[in-house]
């Protein structure tokens, strides 16, 4: 066996470089580079071999570890998972501010490669700088936090480990269904250790994406049930994306005269002008969805997990005798709400399902109110776009404006607030990909950062970053990397001093909003002093953004044509809108527990009301 000799990083580095992912023929390098921020568990070993081999795999230098992993996610997740990252971190809180961005890739089942220096796995220099001890067992360190949020994980004791790890490593990562965050963990004195690797080990590799096809009997069944149904309902999720199963979904939905509820993820699955798109399903959703999927008799999820936003606490569903089909390339979610499961990849399973039942179609009646409620929240949604209301903006019409100016493709990308919501809504998606929220763990401070990744992903896309004063304030410093790298993203700042969102939900449950004001403390020992003061134009500026302050319908137009023209760095847009001016609920509920009990009468009129609106929560057995 032909051998070379290789520190562990260097053999890690050398076939990251190497891998690559095929999926329909279409062959295309797996790791566009490596994120990292250096220390002293990576310094020496995966820096050095970063630098050996800056040919081979670029490296970007970011801000903050939680933040790279964020950009990682947000690439692989505008590539549909069929390219991502890696990210070095040094030991303790560098490896720990990772974790979650792991949660958030795993939530997501996205892609991304983890690669947290660890504590020596020689010891005796032990307890290293920022290492956390334990009395119990010399065999943990900060990294065994990873093991929850991964879906495979591996510490390297020795450098001939590398060998089986990395395959393993790419499996999960190139699964369809066991996709998410992987962790290798990487004790520092092992990164440096050399070993004679096998050469074939660094040769090209292609990894083959599946497309697995679904069980024949039930094919069959779920053929059946079609027939059976004069409801039919489709939830589009993120797999009908991440497959790339528009086109098939749309000629299923034409031939069969079915309507489609989208979820986040799925957003985008059809053109929101299709007549049978309902639009948004579930707490954020629209009218229409939320009616059709409340009496539907047949719910057909594709690629969806049901979440609680989705399955509005899974209150959307009633009609008594509702049954559900899953078209999902994970059992588990497959085999959610009883269904009938079909595992298998969206695409490839509605390819094999449309024959089966490509002469059934429901009734003209039925298909006549989807295009009816499809046109109904059209105009609800031009009421929403130009409410011109005053003095502040409202968000809706912050978001109307984007809409309107922006082209098809460009991307627009949000992950926490009270903005999700109002996208969910009011976005008029015209491209799959043109959609871009992260609202699987719905993590402040995926914007900016999540922007970046978009952005690298597709650089022929504008990319809209809209983002709440309060998120920004948790992340922003990728910005300074957009500025390094000269990345042209445009940031949307929206200022409502505060948490707005979690300050209605505070409302709804009777409290007031406490807590969620962004005010100084006062005499009274409250935060109910005057507004903070926050500069966001200077906070941009000072981190190298060029940036605009709109505070009106007009200022707001000329800044988005201003940002379009500008290239080589990024733009952010302040702006104030009024936190009074929401988009309300629209045949929805979401269930957050309400104190039981408490003096104050607001907290009892809302539990009263929490415990009528949770009679509707139901099992699907
Ligand atoms: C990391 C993280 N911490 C806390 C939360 C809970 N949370 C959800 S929305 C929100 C407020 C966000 O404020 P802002 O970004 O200003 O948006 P707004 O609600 O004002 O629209 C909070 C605290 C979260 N989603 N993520
Ligand atoms: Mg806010």
């Amino acid at each position: 066996m032909k051998t070379t000799r290789l520190t562990m990083a260097q053999a890690l580095v050398l076939y990251l470089s190497q891998q690559s992912v095929e999926r329909d023929g279409v062959v295309n390098k797996f790791f566009e580079g490596v994120w990292g921020i250096f220390g002293h568990g990576n310094v020496a070993g995966i820096g050095q071999a970063l630098q050996q081999y800056a040919d081979e795999l670029r490296f970007f230098q970011a801000r903050n570890e939680q933040a790279m992993v964020h950009a990682a996610i947000a690439f692989s997740k505008q590539r549909n998972r069929l390219a991502t990252f890696a990210c070095t971190s040094s030991i303790g809180p560098g490896a720990t501010n990772m974790i979650t961005g792991a949660a958030v890739a795993t939530v997501n089942r996205i892609p991304v490669l983890l690669l947290p220096g660890d504590i020596f796995a020689e010891r005796m220099q032990a307890p290293v700088l920022q290492q956390l001890e334990n009395e119990h067992s010399l065999d943990l360190s900060v990294n065994d936090a990873f093991k929850p949020v991964s879906r495979f994980w591996d510490r390297i004791y020795r450098p001939e480990q590398l060998i089986s790890s990395v395959h393993e490593a790419m499996r999960v990562l190139t699964s369809p269904a066991d996709t998410g965050a992987v962790t290798l963990a990487l004790p520092q004195d092992v990164q440096a250790t050399a070993y004679d690797y096998p050469v074939e080990l660094f040769e090209p590799r292609v990894w083959h994406i599946r497309r697995d096809r679904p069980d024949a009997g039930l094919l069959a069944r779920a053929a059946a049930a079609i027939r059976d149904a004069k409801h039919p309902m489709i939830v589009a999720g993120g797999g009908v994306h991440y497959s790339g199963a528009h086109d098939a979904l749309q000629v299923l939905v034409e031939t069969l005269g079915i309507p489609v509820g989208e979820s986040q993820a799925g957003k985008g699955a059809l053109p929101y002008d299709h007549p049978l798109n309902l639009g948004a399903i579930g707490a954020t959703g629209t009218e229409g969805a939320n009616i059709i999927a409340r009496e539907a008799d047949l719910i057909i999820g594709i690629g969806t997990r049901y979440s609680d936003f989705t399955s509005a606490s899974n209150t959307a569903f009633q009609n008594p005798d509702v049954r559900f089909i899953n078209i999902n390339v994970m059992e588990f979610d497959a085999y959610k709400r009883s269904a009938i499961p079909l595992v298998g990849d969206a695409r490839a399973t509605l390819e094999e399902l449309l024959p089966l039942v490509q002469d059934f179609q429901t009734d003209a009646e039925y298909q006549t109110r989807c295009r009816q409620l499809n046109a109904a929240w059209d105009m609800e949604v031009a009421r929403i776009y130009n409410l011109e209301h005053e003095p502040m903006l409202s968000q809706g019409e912050v978001v109307g404006m984007i809409n309107t100016f922006s082209r098809a493709r460009d991307v627009v990308l949000c992950a926490a607030g009270s903005l999700p919501g109002d996208l969910h809504k009011l976005w008029r998606t015209r491209d799959p990909r043109a959609y871009h929220l992260e609202y699987g763990f719905s993590t402040m401070g995926y914007e900016i950062a999540g922007g970046l990744g978009a952005k690298l992903a597709d650089p022929t896309r504008e990319v809209y970053v809209m983002v709440g004063d309060a998120s920004f304030l948790m992340m922003n410093s990728e910005l300074v990397t957009m500025v390094q790298e000269g990345i042209k993203v445009t940031i949307i700042i929206l200022d409502n001093h505060g948490y707005a969102s979690i300050g209605g939900l505070s409302k709804s449950v009777g409290s007031d909003g406490f807590g969620t004001k962004y005010r100084q403390r006062t005499d009274s020992g409250q935060l109910d002093g005057e507004v903070l003061p926050l500069d966001f134009v200077k906070l941009c500026e000072g981190m190298g953004a060029l940036t605009f302050k709109a505070l009106n319908r007009d200022e707001f137009g000329d800044a988005l044509e201003r940002a379009r023209e500008v290239t080589g760095g990024p733009v952010c847009i302040v702006t104030e809108v009024d936190r009074r001016q929401r988009v309300g609920g629209y045949e929805s509920w979401w269930d957050v527990s309400v104190a039981e009990v408490s003096e104050n009468p607001d907290v009892q009129r809302a539990r009263a009301a929490y415990e009528a609106a949770k009679q509707k929560e139901r099992h699907y057995l």
